[in-house]
């Protein structure tokens, strides 16, 4: 800023999160509305988290961002959305240096925003819900928003999808909703971040390469091309979703891993469904799978969930230390880091501190 013009700042973090019921299609592309409910878990900010800076200033010409030290376009229409749904509900400020700013002079008003990420964004983990919780959450902070979590949520959410679910920590439920407008499409926190914290998360970065297809482009060829989807979405999700809720509410490992996978694999079955098929996972991802299905069945009962995302990376959930002990024990046994990709391991405890 030039001298003698004044800075407001503020500085937001956001966890990712893991849906352990998954997001795969919109009805609406520009709205960002899914055809189904989902379910997450959000993480640890010191593991997988956004750290975002956004500043005002009379002397700023323009709006701008830095990702990870790197200056990237604004003009996405996402970006666009959100910087102008809070712009919109910005409130008058007045901080303790004096500085004081109307509500109306907002809309004048241009923003610098710098975000980083505590893991390479490369990785193939989801970047884009961090990022977008986190530059919602912060830009709310500093122009004053008085909205609740929900509606922040709701602005979230048209930033990237899964962005919605980590405006909260612990276990969250991101809710359709039947508007066509988005109103009722947003997030709520089914139980918070002290709720079963003997829960274990390790994440195994099968590629840290970037993934071929995105999440967006391939769940719009899922909703064109997909059967599968379109059953998964009406018939199996809505049910599954009731039992997750209720496998969380009362620490139903055995439930909560049965889901888990089940639902992951559905997810992957679309994948393949879809016309040209989609190859998230590759073969380490594969055998991960099945160290994981033989070890369960071996003891009768589940003794460590998998889900994979939109790439190979295996999110493994333990019910405990011992059992995340003793995968890593197999893991490693069977990914011994110098002969293959699986090159390294990263664990975390589920809950976040908002
Ligand atoms: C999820 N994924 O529920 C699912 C499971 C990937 C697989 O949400 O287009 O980056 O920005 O709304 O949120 C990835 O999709 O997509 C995702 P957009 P997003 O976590």
């Amino acid at each position: 800023a030039e001298e003698g013009q004044w800075v407001l700042m503020a500085t937001g973090r956001s966890p990712t999160n893991i849906a352990v019921i998954k997001y795969w299609g919109k009805r609406d592309e520009a709205l960002i509305l899914p055809v189904n409910d989902s379910i997450s878990v959000t993480l640890d900010p010191d593991h997988l988290s956004a750290t975002t800076t956004v500043a005002v200033s009379p002397s700023f010409p323009s709006d701008r961002m830095w990702l990870n030290g790197q200056e990237i376009s604004l003009s996405g229409g996402r970006f666009q959305s959100c910087l102008r749904e809070i712009r919109k509900r910005a409130q008058d400020v007045e901080d303790e240096k004096g500085i004081r700013i109307k509500k109306e002079d907002w809309e004048k008003l241009h923003v610098h925003i710098a975000s980083y990420n505590n893991f390479p964004t490369a990785a193939g983990l989801a970047s884009s819900a961090a990022g977008f919780a986190c530059l919602v959450f912060t830009l709310g902070k500093l122009m004053n928003v008085k909205e609740d979590y929900g509606e922040l949520s709701s602005i979230a959410r048209q930033g990237s999808g899964s962005a919605c679910r980590s405006i909260y920590g612990g276990f969250v439920k991101w809710c359709m909703g039947k508007n066509d407008d988005g109103s009722d499409s947003i997030a709520v926190q089914l139980a918070d971040e002290t709720h079963w914290n003997d829960l274990v998360i390790i994440i195994a970065v099968v590629s840290s390469k970037q993934k071929e297809t995105s999440s967006t482009s391939g769940m719009r060829d899922s909703v064109e091309t997909s059967p599968l989807l379109q059953y998964r979405a009406q018939t199996v999700v809505p049910n599954r979703v009731l039992k997750m809720e209720e496998a969380i509410k009362s620490h139903n490992f055995e439930s909560f891993a049965k889901l888990t996978c089940a639902d992951s694999n559905q997810f992957h079955a679309v994948c393949l469904d879809t016309s040209p098929p989609i190859f998230y996972m590759n073969d380490t991802s594969h055998r991960i799978i099945s160290l994981v299905e033989k070890w369960n069945h071996s003891e009768g009962t589940p003794q460590v969930a998998y889900t994979f995302d939109a790439g190979p990376n295996a999110v493994l959930i333990a019910p405990n230390r011992k059992n995340a002990a003793l995968l890593l024990k197999k893991l490693l046994y069977c990914f011994p880091p110098q002969d293959n990709d699986l090159s390294s391991y990263m664990v975390g405890d589920k809950s976040i501190l908002s």
